[in-house]
This record gives C-alpha cells, sequence and structure tokens, in this order.
C-alpha cells in the first residue's frame, strides 16, 4: 500500500515538474547571421531541445532536425499556423525550409501535442 502511495505521489511530482517547473531550452538566432540561418533542433525523450526559438522578422530559415526518439509519436513535427508538415527519419538529419517570417510566435508539435515547440519572430 505504501509503495503504491509513493508512486502516485512520484508521478504527482513528475507531472508537476513537466507541467510547470521545466523550461525548455532556447536558442536565439541573430540578425548577422545572414538568410537561411539553420537552427539544430534534437527530437528526444519527449522534448524538442531547444523548443523556443528565436528569430529576426522577415528571414527564411532551415530547421535542422534530428530524431533520436523511436517512437511513433516523434515521427512528425507540423508547423499549422504555415501549413507545413514533415516527416521525421529515426537517427538521421532532416532539414525542413521554412519562409521568411513576420513578427510573432508560430507554435509547431508532433501529431499528438506531446512534442512542442515555438517559433518567436521579433
Ligand atoms: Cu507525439
Amino acid at each position: 500500500m505504501l509503495i503504491i502511495n509513493l508512486i502516485g505521489l512520484g508521478l504527482i511530482v513528475l507531472i508537476i515538474w513537466w507541467f510547470w517547473v521545466y523550461k525548455p531550452q532556447s536558442t536565439q538566432v541573430s540578425d548577422e547571421q545572414g538568410d537561411n540561418s539553420e537552427i539544430t533542433v534534437v527530437v528526444k525523450d519527449g522534448v524538442y531541445q531547444p523548443a523556443r526559438i528565436s528569430l529576426p522578422e522577415n528571414k527564411a530559415f532551415k530547421i535542422k532536425f534530428i530524431r533520436k526518439d523511436a517512437s511513433p509519436c516523434a515521427a512528425s513535427v507540423l508547423f499549422p499556423d504555415l501549413e507545413i508538415s514533415a516527416d521525421l527519419p529515426i537517427n538521421a538529419e532532416f532539414t525542413l525550409q521554412l519562409p521568411a517570417l513576420k513578427k510573432g510566435e508560430y507554435a509547431f508539435h508532433c501529431q499528438m501535442k506531446m512534442y512542442s515547440g515555438t517559433v518567436v519572430v521579433k
């Protein structure tokens, strides 16, 4: 009985950590990098690393996804606002070309939204 309670408590702590405490790493791409900057995003352990990408306005860029999670959950990435989606190969690089964007936040996520990230255009 005690063990079950401890497992339950552990799960609660994990859920709290996941949703409220954990802050994804962020990457900044500076203006000086010119057109077609490339950002590498690793798809692993339920998170995009980095999950928050900051970019300057009106600059086309590429995201190089490296998927290390074999689960089907990680297989696709969608940018609903941009109507872009792609299938990611396992343990390989996949480069996605994105258009120049206006200021705003553009979410991206896997099919089931377990993996999620944001492109922030400033
Ligand atoms: Cu998923």
